[in-house]
């Protein structure tokens, strides 16, 4: 333990805080880190581009074009990301062997078993998510909301074929699986029917739930948007759809991901309101720029907003939090490390504070001291902290992090073809 460590924990214990016990918690709060970060979502079924109003920037040399690259780029990452971690892999992700391939209607456990190996391989967790989107099979943008049967049923095989892979990665790492619902479904320019693709896609959604699951290992979940590029003007699941369908269906979670919401919406404030109903809710972690950019997470206002949140409601085991988010433009090894360590300190920074005295303060109306307070918590030493958890999660609490990425980019990455 450092000098620095030692007085930074006297400071923050003069305003009644536990920074080991702090430390203690924030260690073993699974964060799920989106395999799909590595490659620009595009997985290994198809051969891209990537469509359903989602996209991807940049041109970055040595992205991850086999199961292989991606694993060991996101080996290199988790090496230098500290605490708990389980993984997030889309459906795409499938690794078909001997030239066999099937439809993402037909996939089986065994698509995933190197998944699962790898999970193994560092004791992680796995999260799941049907894929929806760049597939023949979306027909006129429409995938379970279509007013074609054979689309919809499609994709409903597709998400119960998902259920059983979920119950599968559950029951192989011993820790639930988070399964996520999103699709793109929704129209470029004014519909004249906003009703019936919202009935057809909760109909579908009750069909993928219907399939058997053990509601302790499989968690489901439906992820709400506002628009998507190209499907600016209408979005079957948008807030309400989703929420409203999350309520009424139990073991159903609501999944709010930050970027979907109008601007000056704030994830933050509906963490706390979801919570006085619903039992557990699950989060995508992303940064959006002006719209749903999906840019790295860094430590900026809101990021740290929601985790305090989620710390302030004594909620942190019930709120699962993953990340989202897609950057082209540069080293993509780096971009998972710094948004992961991004979260992990927004963590950290929340845990570090004296909720019950501010709590207190609130309730008391002392308002002005409440302001100051705050305030001064902005200029705590933090980094001190960090450093010191860094340290005992056994990865680099400074940048020299930076200097393996460029040694991996040098000698792996720009030697792919
Ligand atoms: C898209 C949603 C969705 C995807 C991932 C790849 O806007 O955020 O969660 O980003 O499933
Ligand atoms: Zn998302």
């Amino acid at each position: 333990m450092n000098e620095r460590y030692i007085t930074a924990k006297q400071e923050y214990e003069k305003i009644g805080v536990d920074v080991e016990k702090a430390l203690n918690i924030l260690k073993d709060i699974p964060v799920s880190m989106h395999c799909w970060q590595g490659d620009d979502v595009i997985g290994f079924d198809h051969d891209g581009p990537l469509t359903g109003g989602i996209q991807t920037t940049g041109d970055y040399p040595g992205k991850a074009k086999t199961p292989q690259e991606l694993m060991d780029d996101m080996e290199k990452a988790m090496s230098m990301i500290p605490g708990a971690k389980k993984i997030n892999l889309h459906a795409s992700y499938a690794i078909f062997e001997d030239g066999e391939f099937v439809d993402r209607d037909k996939i089986e456990p065994r698509h995933f078993k190197k998944w699962v190996d790898f999970a193994k391989k560092h004791h992680v967790g796995i999260d799941f998510n049907p894929t929806f989107f760049p597939h023949p099979k979306m027909k006129d943008g429409l995938t379970l909301s279509s007013p074609d049967e054979q689309i919809r049923k499609f994709w409903i095989d597709h998400g119960r074929a998902c259920i059983r892979i979920s119950q599968y990665f559950a029951e192989e790492t011993g820790v639930p699986c988070v399964m996520n619902i999103w699709t793109g479904d929704g129209f470029k320019d004014v519909p004249a029917d906003r009703m019936g693709p919202r009935i057809r896609y909760k109909e579908s959604i009750e069909q993928i739930l219907a399939e058997p699951f053990d509601k302790n290992k499989v968690k489901p979940c439906v992820e709400s948007k506002v628009f998507g590029i190209g499907v600016e003007s209408y979005t079957a699941g948008s807030a309400e759809f989703t929420l409203s369908f999350a309520a009424s269906h139990e073991g159903c979670l609501p999944l709010m991901d930050n970027g979907h919401y109008h601007p000056t919406e704030l994830v933050s404030d509906k963490i706390p309101a979801l919570l006085c109903f619903y039992p557990e809710i699950a989060l995508h972690i992303t940064r959006g720029v002006r719209w749903d950019s999906d840019h790295v997470l860094l430590l900026d206002d809101e990021t740290k907003e929601i985790a305090k949140e989620i710390v302030r409601c004594k909620a942190l085991d019930r709120v699962y939090m993953a990340l989202d988010y897609f950057d082209a433009s540069i080293n993509r090894v780096s971009a998972w490390v710094v948004g992961m360590r991004s979260w992990q300190k927004a963590l950290l920074n929340a845990l570090l504070m004296p909720h019950e005295k501010l709590t207190d303060l609130q309730d008391n109306a002392r308002f002005t001291e409440l302001m100051a307070l705050q305030e001064e918590l902005k200029t705590m030493p933090f980094g001190d902290i960090w450093k010191e958890y860094c340290r005992r999660c056994g990865v680099d609490g400074e940048m020299s992090w930076f200097s393996e990425i460029e040694k991996y980019e040098e000698e792996v990455l720009l030697k792919r073809k």
